[in-house]
């Protein structure tokens, strides 16, 4: 995209409103601007960057085997009066009446729905199991909606949901799940701590929450240092082998990890003190396994193989999508701006252009335009060299392909890694290979 026709508004004052460094460097980088209390619209570059997310989610989702549908955001009173949980869920929920006076919500989570929907299309246990998901807005009217896209009321999550035969096939979609997650977390190059969790309104008694250590984070976490070091989204795992699926679990819930309402003080005395980390945390993900609660209440059954009647087991697993974007900058940033990891990142380079309407400078900035495609934001704004270094810096791409008039002339550039700040001298086509790695 060139910079000078694309709206991406970046922002040199900080705003007043914002009280942490994802929220201000998402507004000053010109990603998401808000409509009104914890509701935002997401510009370009912010699009770009919540759609690498998803995709990852989508890509590892698919790896674990689950498949991909897209339910409504709107749903009907009707659905969550068979749960039980339409007078349950509290002032969180946000209640619309239709012309008919009929009483309809913006679903704050799917469980009920997608409960019906297996309800009318599945008979027999030989139906499962079956994994879905969905990637979509939902809203929750948070008390007090803060940090931006970190607590907002409106947002987007992948939901996904497991239907089993029993126990046992309950507990392999679970386990499948968590392995799956800290691929999920690693591909966008941030440590994912699953933590031992409260299981709130949605029920059940086992549950994870993924948790990207920040000192900004809203949940105060304990937990064993090794954590700091450990191999966390390992492929050596194999979905089909069920001892696999065991192995990894026991892997990642044999060291301590617990959010503050599930903090066990013997259990910590046992950690060796050297290993014991007390800190916060931001919960990018969290899974439930809740058996029969929704299969019950709404009365979903499948003939099971001696005749019989059942309820299917479930369990449902949650991604903050567009909470993650916050949570990486929180985890990956400096006093200058944004340091995307590289999956993520809305452009993979930045071409600075420092003497735009000089030809020979212009003529080689459109060059690697040309070779970079879409992966490149090229600014060609007419703006003082120092402008264009301090908002590539704020946008934090990977790259930065610096070109001025007296390399130019030398067919060189200056590419300018955004992580380390090293910098090199190079010749248009080393350039280019670095950056396409
Ligand atoms: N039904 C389950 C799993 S599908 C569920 O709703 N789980 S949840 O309540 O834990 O939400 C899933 C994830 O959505 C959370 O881990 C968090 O990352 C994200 N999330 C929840 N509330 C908000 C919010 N107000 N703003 C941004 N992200 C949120």
């Amino acid at each position: 995209m060139r910079l000078s026709r694309s709206l991406i508004p970046t922002l040199k004052e900080t705003p007043a409103e914002a009280q942490i460094v994802s929220h201000r460097l998402m507004l000053r980088a010109g990603l998401i601007r808000q409509q009104s209390a914890g509701i935002y619209a997401w510009l370009p570059a912010g699009l770009r960057v919540l759609h690498n997310i998803a995709n990852i989610v989508r890509e590892e989702q698919a790896r674990a085997g689950s498949q991909e549908i897209l339910m409504p955001t709107i749903q009907s009173a009707e659905l969550w009066r068979e749960s039980g949980r339409y007078d349950a869920y509290g002032p969180e929920m946000l209640r619309i009446r239709d012309r008919h006076d009929r009483e309809m919500l913006y679903g704050p989570t799917n469980e009920e729905m997608l409960t019906a929907i297996m309800r009318d299309s599945v008979q027999s246990y030989r139906d499962l199991p079956q994994m879905l998901y969905q990637i979509q807005w939902k809203f929750r009217d948070e008390v007090r909606p803060r940090f931006g896209v970190l607590r907002g009321r409106e947002f987007y999550m992948k939901d996904g949901y497991s239907f089993d035969l029993d126990y046992e096939g309950a507990v392999e979609s679970y386990r499948r799940m968590m392995l799956a997650y800290m691929r999920t977390f690693k591909r966008m190059g941030v440590r994912a701590v699953p933590m031992r969790a409260d299981t709130g309104p949605i029920g059940g008694n086992l549950s994870h929450e993924f948790h990207i250590l920040a000192p900004t984070g809203e949940s105060g976490v304990f937990y064993d240092s090794s954590f700091e070091t450990i191999e966390l989204g390992d492929d050596a795992y194999d979905y089909e082998a069920r001892a696999d699926l065991d192995a990894f679990f026991d892997r990642m819930t044999s060291l301590y990890a617990a959010t503050d309402e599930k903090h066990d003080e013997a259990a910590w005395a046992k950690v060796p003190e050297d290993r014991r980390r007390e800190g916060r945390g931001i919960e990018v993900g969290q899974i439930f396994y809740f058996g029969t609660k929704y299969s019950q209440a709404m009365n979903f059954t499948v003939v099971g193989p001696d005749g019989a009647r059942l309820h299917p087991e479930m369990g449902s697993y949650g991604i903050g999508v567009s909470r993650l974007t916050g949570a990486i900058i929180e985890a990956s940033h400096d006093e200058a701006g944004i340091i995307w990891p590289n999956a993520i990142a809305p452009f993979r380079a930045s071409i600075l252009n420092l003497r735009q309407g000089d030809q020979v400078t212009d003529a080689l900035c459109e060059r690697i335009y040309d070779a970079l495609g879409r992966d490149a934001l090229y600014d060609d704004r007419e703006a003082r060299a120092g402008e264009k270094f301090a908002d590539a810096d704020l946008m934090g791409h990977p790259w930065q392909v610096i070109v001025g008039p007296r390399g130019a002339a030398k067919g060189q550039v200056e590419l300018k890694h955004r992580r380390t700040g090293e910098r090199a001298e190079l010749d248009i086509e080393s350039a280019l290979a670095k950056v396409r790695v």
